[in-house]
């Protein structure tokens, strides 16, 4: 159950800018006028400011940037998509905490966000950096009515959201590397973790957990990965908000997932390739014993990579060992201060 306060916030983002009487929320709410006041007064406080004008009544006009569910609800315009956030301050991982809550029966559209995760993870129980607050980092939970074989594809979805979302943010332009990383300047930017739990022909639920460093400064960087990844302001210099960064990020998610289920796969294969790492490019990798160089050629229907090969048979890779940075000479750099690190 929601508090007064998060009951009046969400009263009021309901308005959105329009006024409303305080004899109307006293009475929506159940509570005296003078205790609407005082709850005001707390948000004024919060950061939140209001405008009051007699016999108008109050309407929020500035909303902080402190992250919080309502905070990111007030003027997010999505049909169903964040309808139910769930905020936490410091959280062992958005991911886990989602599947329980999946697990549990939650809505379609459920989002759960933290400042900080004491646990967060990777693929394959790989670590995912994110003990402080200056990235985002959440889970959405989907269920959606499709082939548990076409799940990759929502992963690919969801990089070209992320990709188009830091270009209209940060006006850089990252580069999507197969299958879930976002890189600016060959290093790591965002993860994205998709998990789900199916039957043979029926998704139950899919959480996708994505994972983007935003304001960390150089220093911030967690040690262990400082010289393969970066953050938004280490590329650009600059801050940015992260409410206005999340509701863009859900409105452009709930866009392109509908366009996905209406209008199939295929325009969102164009977006992904016009944004993918080495596209075009010769790659080193491994599928079996052997090592082979390919071209990439884009990617397939179902989410696989595809190769060109050196006999010039395209060939679809849905998991291999690639040698991404072979060929760049900054990776080379990056390797040897990253062993040195890990020797000290
Ligand atoms: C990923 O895994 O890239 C998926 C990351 C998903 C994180 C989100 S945050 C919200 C949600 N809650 C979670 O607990 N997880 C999701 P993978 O491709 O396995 O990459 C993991 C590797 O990325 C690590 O082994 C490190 O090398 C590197 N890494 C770890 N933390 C990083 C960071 N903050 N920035 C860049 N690279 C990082």
């Amino acid at each position: 159950m929601s508090s007064t306060r998060e009951q009046l916030i969400e009263l009021l983002a309901k308005q959105g800018g329009s006024f409303v009487s305080g004899q109307w929320i006293s009475e929506t709410l159940e509570i005296s006028r003078t205790a609407v006041w005082k709850q005001m007064k707390q948000l004024e406080k919060d950061g939140y400011q209001f405008e009051a004008v007699p016999n108008k009544g109050y309407r929020i006009v500035e909303v902080p940037h402190k992250l919080s569910a309502n905070t990111i609800q007030w003027g997010l315009h999505t049909k169903w998509l964040g309808k139910e956030i769930v905020h936490h301050d410091r959280i062992s991982s958005t991911q886990t905490t989602a599947i329980e809550y999946a697990q549990e029966g939650c809505d379609h559209g459920t989002v759960i966000v933290a400042n900080r995760q004491s646990n967060g993870r990777g693929r394959l129980s790989r670590q995912w950096y994110s003990d402080n607050d200056q990235g985002i980092w959440l889970s959405v939970v989907l269920r959606p009515d499709i082939s548990p074989m076409k799940a990759p594809q929502l992963t690919l979805v969801t990089a070209t959201v992320l990709a188009e979302v830091i270009e209209q943010i940060s006006q850089t332009t990252p580069a999507i590397k197969w299958p879930n990383d976002l890189l600016l300047n060959n290093r790591k930017l965002a993860g994205i973790l998709t998990e789900m739990q199916a039957e043979q022909d029926k998704i139950h639920y899919l959480v996708i957990g994505i994972g983007i460093n935003v304001n960390q400064s150089y220093q911030e960087m967690d040690l262990s990965v400082r010289e393969i990844a970066t953050s938004l302001q280490i590329e650009t210099g600059k801050t940015f908000h992260q409410t206005t960064f999340i509701q863009l990020l859900l409105e452009c998610l709930e866009r392109r997932y509908q366009q996905y289920l209406d209008e199939g796969f295929h325009l969102i294969k164009a977006s992904w390739e016009q944004y993918a790492y080495k596209m075009n490019k010769e790659v080193t990798y491994q599928t079996g014993k052997a090592k082979q160089k390919g071209f990439i050629r884009g990617i397939a229907e179902d989410g696989a990579l595809l190769m060109e090969t050196e006999s010039g048979r395209i060939d679809s890779l849905y998991s291999a060992e690639i040698d991404w940075f072979s060929s760049d000479p900054g990776a080379t750099v990056r390797k040897t201060l990253t062993s040195k690190q890990q020797e000290n």
